[in-house]
Order: C-alpha cells, then structure tokens, then sequence
C-alpha cells in the first residue's frame, strides 16, 4: 500500500495510495489515459520533473482522462491514487494518442477500399470523425462520428465483417451510392472478440459501404479504435474439439491446472502469439483479464493430412482448467480454412511449454474431443510428453523460448527473469505470476528435450 506522500491532486486533496507512470507526448498534442481501475480512482497528470510539478489535468471520478494541447516529445507524469484512504485495488493502465487530424474516410466518397479476405485488418480511429449523413442506421438513429469502408461483393453474395472496434458502436452496411444510399443490414455493437457477423444476400461485383458510428450511451459516447477485417462468408468455420494439459498448471490432486494468471488478473485481453517465434496475427482478444476458469492462451494449428509441414490454419484460443481449448464462451475452436470432409492434424502450442502434434488426422467438426492428455493421441508417444498422474500426460514445461527445443538458451531466459513478481512472462512454467525455482524446477528435467521437427521453429 503506498502512501500517497508526493503531489496532491488539486481536485482530491484526500486521495491517496498512488502509483506513478509517465509518458512522452505524441506530435499530436492529444492523448486519452484509460486506468479500467477497480476501485474508485482519481487521475492527476503533470508536467515538469519529480519535486517540481505542475498539475496540468485531472480526473477525479477516475477511469478515463483526455488531455490536449500537450507538447509532442515531452515527458509527462500520470499519477493514479485510490479516492480515499484504503480505496485501493486493480488497474490495466493503456494511453491511446488522439489524432488531431479528422480521418480520411470521414464520409462515404472518401470510404476506404477493404479487399474481401485481405490477411491483415485494416485499422482507423473515429475520435475526430464527424456525422456528416443525413441517413441514419435502423440500428442507432443516434450514431454519431462515423467512419466509411467500402468493398466488393464476392460471388458467395455473404460476407463476414469484424469491425475491431474498442467502443460501443454501430455497424452498417449500405448500397447504392454516397449521394442515395440504402441500408442493407445492421449490427449494434459487434462483439470484437467474435469471430464476426455475417451479413447475408449480396449482390456479387456490387459495392456496398460500411458505416462504423459511436452509439448513443446514457452518458454520452466513446471514441476509438477499430480494425475492420472482411472475409468470403462461404468459408465457413469449423469446430474443433480438442483437451489437453500443461505440465506446469497441472494439479495431480484436482486433477485440473491452475487459474493463477486470470485470478489474478494477469492474462492478456489479446492473444500473446503475436510475437516471434509465432509471429501470430490474429485478433483473438477476451473481455476481462480475470476472465474465470482459464489456465492461459494457446495456440492451435491444423496442418496438411499429407503433409505435416503445411500450416493450412492457426487460431490462438483458450485453455480451461479441465483441459478444454475453446473459443471464448464455446465448446471448442472455430478453426478457419476447413475444408468439408478433408482431414487435418492439430497442432497445439503453449508459450512456454514444448509443442505437440496429434498422431492421426481428424475430421472436423469432430464430436468426441481429440484428447492429447492421452500420449498414444500424440505425434511421438510418451516420449514428447510428461506424465503428470495416472494414464494422464501434458505438455512439457520448459520451452521458454517455444522454439520447440528446452535448451539452456531456456535456462538463460529464467535466469533474466528471475524474481519477478505479479507479471506474464514466458519463463513462468508454473503459470503463477512469478518467477521463481519453480519455475527452474519446470526447466530443469524437460532440459535436453526436443518437439518433433515439423513443429519447431
Ligand atoms: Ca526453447
Ligand atoms: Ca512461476
């Protein structure tokens, strides 16, 4: 409990127990401070250095402050403090630079072209958009800052959208042109963690506009980000049921794993395979990093039934306590790219625990789950595994690096690490939050082991 000992804040001179950080300002000038505090909380920001600071904004209801006017390259001062004495708690702190400039696709002439199937979304930011239009979504009549995207039907005529969108909004897809458009179908508020809507009866070759607007809320409305992906709606997803465990979370006396990084509120929102060796993309991401029951993120890939080599998808989802992967809120991965009737391998990856393949190729959908706690279910045997309790076999913990090998560059990776506390980090192998001899003792009698090659990196 830190005791707020430093600078006051001008509108709460009772606030107390704070923590500082600081940040350079963007050219912009603008910039919105998010604390998602679960406590109530009062943000004060100033400018000058340590023991000579000038209160320059503040938030005493906490949660979210905006400030402009700031000077692009200098370094500021964010100081987070409870309301009051013992008002103390959470916070995932994030910073978002306002652009001052209106966007380029304000109005509907100047949407931006989206390619249906484009691999990567395409990301704007509605914060200084305006609502130009005279016509209004059936879904909002209210819906104000809107932003324009435009494409081309494919010949399926039915498209999935996910508008990436970080606010409460509106989606809207239109036709005919700028100057007469036509509403064809909306979605209020499209979950962003989704895989997406589908919006259905297009005419192939024709174009037709998508709107993204703030929706009304009872005190106003957000602001932000999205990233708009649009994909072929004849593509249809599959699900893939799929059990497996960690060594590292495994419990022999529940017979479950841990949930230490999402009871303590330590799992990211977003998927952590966007980094290298994974170089993931994906904008898998969930509401809450307390999310409850989920041991950690993982990775799955279906490969080529006639060669193990070839990636066909990959999809991070998450892994339950009882060993279940599945999508936030399902039963299992909606896996992309499945053709009907064709067999897949399944590969699983873990952060820091080394990779396995299934032994067979599977089906999807698949109704009885692919059970790799079972080690003739995987590629290799026991071999590739680490018997936890009777019959029952996990993933090694150990691959820091989830190179596929558990090395002494591994080793290196804890040693760097060590005495950590409360954070995620790849050289956790007990997924508790900290790194400690635990975690060397995950390493230490997987050293020397090695996944099979077509999973390595
Ligand atoms: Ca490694
Ligand atoms: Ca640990």
């Amino acid at each position: 409990m830190p005791l707020l000992t430093d600078s006051i804040p001008q509108g709460n001179s009772r606030a107390d127990a704070s923590v500082w950080f600081t940040f350079v300002s963007p050219a912009s000038g603008k910039v919105a401070i998010h604390t998602e505090a679960d406590f109530a909380d009062n943000i004060a920001v100033y400018s000058g250095s340590c023991g000579a600071m000038t209160e320059i904004g503040a938030n005493a209801f906490g949660q979210h402050l905006e400030l402009s006017g700031l000077t692009g390259g200098e370094l500021y001062y964010i100081q987070l403090s409870g309301f009051f004495s013992g008002i103390e708690g959470n916070y995932c702190i994030s910073i978002d630079n306002l652009n001052s400039a209106t966007p380029t696709n304000d109005d509907c002439a100047s949407a931006t072209l989206l390619s249906v199937g484009a691999a990567d979304c395409t990301p704007a930011n509605n914060q200084q958009a305006t609502y130009n239009e005279t016509i209004h979504s059936s879904c909002d009549l209210f819906a104000t800052a809107s932003i324009w995207f435009k494409f081309n039907a494919p010949t399926s005529g039915k498209v999935y959208i996910n508008t990436g969108a970080d606010f409460v909004h509106t989606a809207t897809l239109w036709q005919g042109t700028c100057a007469a458009l036509s509403e064809v179908q909306c979605a209020y508020n499209p979950y962003r963690c989704d895989d997406s809507v589908l919006f259905d009866g297009l005419v192939s070759g024709q174009t037709y506009y998508l709107q993204i607007a703030s929706s009304k809320m009872p005190f106003g409305y957000l602001y932000g980000d999205v990233c708009v992906r649009v994909t072929n709606g004849n593509i249809i997803n599959q699900r893939l049921k799929l059990t497996a465990y960690l060594q590292g979370a495994y419990d022999a006396t529940t017979n479950r794993m841990t949930t230490h990084l999402s009871d303590n509120y330590l799992l990211p929102t977003s998927q952590p395979y966007d980094a290298a060796p994974w170089n993931y993309t994906g904008t898998n991401c969930i509401a809450s990093n307390g999310e409850t029951g989920v041991t950690d993120w993982v990775l799955v890939e279906l490969r080529s039934s006639s060669d193990p080599n070839i990636v066909i998808a990959r999809k991070a989802a998450l892994l339950y306590a009882d060993g279940m992967v599945a999508d936030y809120g399902k039963n299992g991965v909606d896996m992309p790219n499945v053709v009907i009737g064709a067999a897949y391998y399944v590969v699983l990856r873990h952060r820091n625990h080394l990779a396995v393949r299934s032994a067979n190729s599977i089906i999807l959908p698949n109704e009885n789950a692919l059970d790799l706690t079972q080690s003739n279910a995987v590629a290799g045997g026991a071999a590739q595994m680490a018997l936890v309790s009777s019959g029952r076999y996990a993933l090694l913990s150990g691959d820091f690096s989830g190179n596929g090998v558990i090395s002494v560059a591994d080793y290196n990776s804890y040693a760097a690490q060590v005495a950590a506390i409360n954070q995620y980090l790849s050289a956790d192998a007990n997924l508790d939050g900290h790194i400690t001899v635990a975690d060397f003792n995950g390493y230490a009698p997987n050293a020397s082991k090695i996944a099979l090659p077509e999973v390595r990196y």
